[in-house]
């Protein structure tokens, strides 16, 4: 384990006096190495919070050596995001134990979890576990058809509050707000701050978000991490700024 206290702890303790995180997140199948060693240093010189590490699909099986890779590289705590079962590696720190709670699909809710269980019990990573809510992003994003889940509608406030209170009443340690990769939309900052308002676990928030502007307005909304994929995949040159951005108090 990297850090001390425990990530989720720190994360807590970075709530409570209103820092702001910001997670990057890498899909093993779309990095050429070029890119990799790019935004790693770039990453490792702006004091990146996190790496997540994972995406809906994953069709080859670099996950191991990526995150070898990157471990050589960087202390950058490195976190599991995974789309199912098969991206599992005792080779990360921390793994969100992620529970679809925005669908009715009963593999993603709890299955998948059963299977990975005995390897997570033996394994060194830490266990978050997180209720994933899927929010319409404007577009059928990969996260949508996989999970075969319909996304809480964009305007539906109201849904995307209960959800989060009751994984928060089920003990779930964080929420995830997610528009999807690749979202045309991200979650609009008016559902963020109707979910701040009705838990006090940390509320982390991505897909589609693509500038600092989006990323300060999530943060502002009441995000504790925000997460930004594709944006740094095609521009790594980002991260500074949104880094940045991320240490302005209040977002
Ligand atoms: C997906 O929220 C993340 O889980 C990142 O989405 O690739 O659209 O930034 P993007």
């Amino acid at each position: 384990m990297l850090l001390q206290p425990s990530l989720y702890t720190d994360l807590c303790r970075a709530r409570q006096s209103g820092e702001k995180r910001l997670a990057i997140l890498l899909d093993p199948d779309k990095l050429p190495p070029a890119r990799l060693e790019q935004t790693v240093a770039l990453a490792a010189e702006a004091g990146v919070h996190y790496f997540f590490i994972g995406g809906s699909l994953v069709v080859n099986d670099r996950l191991d050596e990526l995150l070898s890779e990157i471990r050589r590289r960087c202390t950058i705590p490195l976190v599991l995001f995974p789309g199912n079962s098969f991206q599992l590696s005792y080779r990360a720190d921390a793994i969100l134990l992620l529970s679809l709670i925005s669908g009715r699909n009963p593999e993603l809710l709890i299955g998948q979890h059963v299977i990975a269980a005995p390897f997570l019990k033996m394994s060194p990573l830490e266990i978050i576990s997180t209720g994933y809510m899927l929010v319409d992003g404007g577009v059928t994003t990969a996260v949508q058809y996989m999970s075969n889940t319909l996304p809480i509608p964009a305007h539906k406030d109201d849904i995307a509050v209960c959800t989060a209170m009751a994984g928060e009443m089920l003990g779930l340690k964080m929420l995830y707000l997610e528009a999807g990769s690749g979202a045309r939309q991200p979650v609009p900052t008016r559902m963020i701050e109707a979910v701040r308002g009705a838990v006090d676990i940390p509320l982390l928030v991505g897909g589609g978000i693509r500038s600092t502007a989006q990323a300060v307005e999530a943060w502002k909304a009441g995000a504790d991490v925000v997460v930004v994929g594709n944006a740094l995949e095609e521009s790594p040159e980002l991260i500074p700024e949104l880094m940045r951005s991320a240490k302005i108090p209040g977002g």
